[in-house]
């Protein structure tokens, strides 16, 4: 345990040198009950055992079609490309993620709101929440790259100052998510696991992180662990369907070759009671357009 110079206790050192253990997980993945929301028991228990959970048909037909044309203004809209939220592609150029696109589209922060989705925010998380950080990944036809293997908690934790895995990712698909056009691959349980990563954080890493992760990886040797452990399973599903998963469950997704979109909607939801501190593994703190410390509950 290393004890950060702001006196908070760090249960889940990274960005470490030399080699480090993987963590058993000391925190619940899932702090509320069938009773505080709208999700049944039978689906939180599976939440709590794999560390994500699908609904599908989250957005009628009717709505996917209205946020997919707020996603295709947005990705057109030439003032907004040279905004630092906006990242694009390494190699393309294409649009790649669009950060804090809860607060650039109305429509979108309307979907923070709503019921379906910021009830369920709140029962998995015990607690009153407030955005983290939401986005837009594009995953462009023929030219989308994928995620490489990380848990996002790791990086929040480490670049951001969050405490505790008491976050969790609503992924909205506003296009079919097939198996073959970049769909998130996730380690069913993985999140009772954390892997430290090897490696220190270079100063402004978010700007080239963003398009390419190579520090906060987990070594190949944790990843073949727990994938033996663990499994593989593919988040596939028409558009309007949403996969809920946990802040430290492992996933990555693949390169997208095909003619076919990958694009999700991202809202990120932390429990007020897992406010950001300083950064457990870098000198200092990612911008607010990544890492919301704004901790005001959100409330309808
Ligand atoms: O660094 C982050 O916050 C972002 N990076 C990845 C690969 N997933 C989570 C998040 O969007
Ligand atoms: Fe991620």
């Amino acid at each position: 345990m290393t004890i950060m110079d702001t006196g908070i206790e760090d249960a889940y050192p990274t960005r470490v040198t030399g080699a480090a253990e993987p963590i058993e997980r000391t925190d619940p993945t899932v702090w509320g009950t069938e009773a505080d929301g709208p999700i049944d028991a039978a689906t939180l228990a599976s939440h709590d055992a794999k560390g994500y959970h699908i609904v599908e048909g989250l957005l009628s037909p009717g709505e996917v079609q209205t946020y997919w044309r707020e996603l295709v203004r947005l990705s057109g809209d030439e003032a907004l490309k040279a905004d630092e939220r906006v990242i694009t592609e390494k190699v393309s150029g294409e649009v790649r993620s669009i950060f804090e696109v809860h607060r650039i589209s109305a429509l979108i922060g309307e979907l923070v709101l709503d019921p379906r989705i910021l009830d369920r925010a709140r029962q998995i998380l015990g607690s009153e929440v407030y955005i983290h950080q939401s986005r837009v990944n594009y995953m462009p036809g023929f030219k989308g790259t994928g995620f490489y293997w990380h848990s996002d908690f790791e990086t929040w934790h480490a670049e951001d100052g969050m405490p505790k895995p008491r976050a969790v990712s609503c992924s909205i698909a506003l296009t079919d998510n097939y198996p073959f056009n970049g769909g998130l691959m996730v380690m069913p349980g993985s999140q009772r696991t954390f892997v430290p990563c090897v490696g220190q954080t270079p100063d402004d890493y978010y700007k080239s992180s963003l398009r390419q992760q190579d520090i906060g990886v987990p070594r190949e040797e944790d990843i073949t662990a727990l994938a033996a452990e663990h499994g593989i399973e593919q988040f596939t599903g028409p558009a309007g369907s949403a996969l809920w998963f946990d802040s430290n469950v492992m996933h990555g997704s693949g390169n997208n070759i095909t003619p076919y979109p990958r694009s999700n909607i991202f809202l990120v939801f932390n429990s007020v009671e897992n406010a950001l501190t300083a950064p457990f593994g870098a000198a200092k703190p990612r911008p607010p357009f990544i890492a919301s410390r704004d901790f005001t509950p959100i409330t309808r």
